[in-house]
């Protein structure tokens, strides 16, 4: 079957005035949807079509050579957009809970994961995302280029925050430490905390 864009499961609008309604209409409807299509023209014919999209990019040297480009980063784009909306959601948990919550306070405090997430958020030169994988028994923080995964790297995402300037530019421009500090707001713990017990 073919890949399809998710539904946002939440109004364009929902995560004003951290994320404005245009921001996320173009995201979700423009940018998101590119990256479909474009995943699904590239596996044409590669009898790679049916492959959940992790299994999908957690292998890439069985696409052919010529499609692989193409599969990296709109496959990534895929996987990495589908995260980014469910890890958002109006009026969710301010904190992490559960066996998450012990992870974050093991690493050394909420304060401290969002200072090393924002940090490298920030670092990141040109486009990419910042991350907080599982990492054994807990997490981890890095950035990725481009629309590369952790998955590509057999990487578990708990958290991912898109740092292209497409997801803030509108409200935001170039303050990228901005928008990475009210990104904080509409995280979604509760699906955070999906993420990491399902990684476990
Ligand atoms: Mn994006």
């Amino acid at each position: 079957m073919a890949h399809t864009v998710p539904d946002l499961g939440y109004a364009f609008d929902a995560l004003e005035p951290h994320i404005d309604a245009r921001t996320m209409e173009i995201h979700h409807d423009k940018h998101h949807a590119a990256y479909v299509t474009n995943l699904n023209a590239a596996l044409e014919g590669t009898g790679l079509e049916d492959l959940a999209i992790d299994e999908l990019i957690g292998d890439l040297d069985r696409v052919p050579e010529d499609k692989r480009t193409a599969v990296r980063n709109n496959g990534g784009g895929h996987a990495n957009h589908t995260l980014f909306w469910e890890l958002m959601a109006p009026g969710g948990a301010t904190e992490p809970t559960g066996s998450l919550a012990a992870a974050v306070t093991r690493f050394g405090g909420l304060d401290k994961l969002k200072t090393e997430v924002n940090d490298a958020g920030v670092k990141r030169f040109g486009s990419g995302w910042s991350w907080v994988v599982r990492d054994g028994s807990g997490i981890a923080v890095l950035s990725t280029p481009n629309q590369d995964s952790p998955v590509m790297d057999g990487k578990s995402p708990v958290l991912g925050i898109d740092v292209w300037e497409h997801a803030y530019y509108l409200n935001y421009q170039n303050r990228r430490p901005d928008y990475l500090a009210a990104w904080w707001n509409v995280v979604n713990w509760d699906a955070a905390g999906e993420k990491f017990d399902a990684a476990g």
